[in-house]
């Protein structure tokens, strides 16, 4: 029912400008997604920082994979970008003369990892290393200012990418505030961090990109903006609508539109 969202407009609506592309640890042309699910590679275990473990290209989104490490269950997948110093060809940690690690809270024996590690990777598909780019340099320095709008990962749903704004800026950090949300998902992070992308990069790398939510510092905006389609559904993580004001856009809505909305129960 409503339109999709619109970076133009929203940035003359809110008065506002895009960080400039030179402030992100991006490429300026985002690299091409080469990977298949399916896929093995190896990649830093999220959980436990110094092993390296090998992983499954579960899915992919625009230039982001979500992996999952061999052994591990279904609970802890996690998103990488293509060109991250976090993901690796399977190979590369034998010939630097490291040893492939079971994954934190490996469903097995322990015992059992040199077979299973044999077995999960006879047959399998490995990712060659054409499909691994290389990680874009670091900006010289934070050059971020307060009020420029980016898009960024939700670090509390890392499949979502969201409109956000830069809240504050100190030293090499900046506070990444989610525009429309009441502050539950805003961190502090590295000018520098992969997390972080110029406007417009969805558009361009086909990875959808979420709309603003309907907090606007003050009521609700009226019409703009679109209900969490996930809102208190299966993988919602501490949704901050405030039950009045979310009733009150729902009226809102279903009279200037004549339809019901359906609120999952
Ligand atoms: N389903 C979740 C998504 C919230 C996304 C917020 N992103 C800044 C919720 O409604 O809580």
């Amino acid at each position: 029912s409503s339109e999709p969202f619109c970076w133009d407009e929203y940035l003359k609506k809110t008065a506002s400008t895009a960080a400039p592309p030179s402030c992100f640890k991006q490429s300026r042309v985002p690299p091409s997604n080469d990977f298949k699910a399916g896929m093995k590679l190896e990649a830093r275990d999220p959980r436990n920082s110094n092993s390296v473990c090998i992983a499954t290209v579960m899915g992919m989104v625009g230039t982001r994979l979500r992996l999952r490490l061999d052994g591990s269950d279904n609970t802890n997948d996690f998103w990488r970008l293509i060109d991250s110093t976090e993901i690796q060809p399977i190979g590369t940690c034998e010939r630097s003369g490291d040893m492939l690690q079971p994954p934190l809270g490996f469903r097995m024996n322990a015992s059992s990892w040199p077979m299973f590690l044999l077995r999960t990777l006879s047959g399998a598909e490995m990712a060659p290393s054409s499909v691994f780019k290389k990680e874009p340099a670091s900006p010289a320095k934070n050059m971020f200012q307060p009020g420029m709008k980016l898009e960024a990962v939700d670090r509390k749903n890392p499949y979502l990418i969201c409109p956000a704004t830069v809240g504050k800026v100190r030293g090499q950090e900046i506070f990444v505030m989610f525009d429309g949300w009441r502050g539950a998902f805003d961190y502090w992070c590295p000018y520098d961090s992969r997390d972080i992308f110029p406007v417009g990069w969805c558009a361009v790398t086909k990875h959808s990109l979420q709309p603003p939510g309907n907090f606007s510092p003050g009521p609700l905006r009226s019409g703009s903006g679109e209900l969490c389609p996930a809102a208190g559904g299966p993988g919602c993580v501490d949704c901050t609508f405030q039950p009045s004001a979310l009733l009150a856009f729902l009226q809102s809505q279903s009279h200037s539109e004549g339809e019901v909305i359906r609120v999952r129960s």
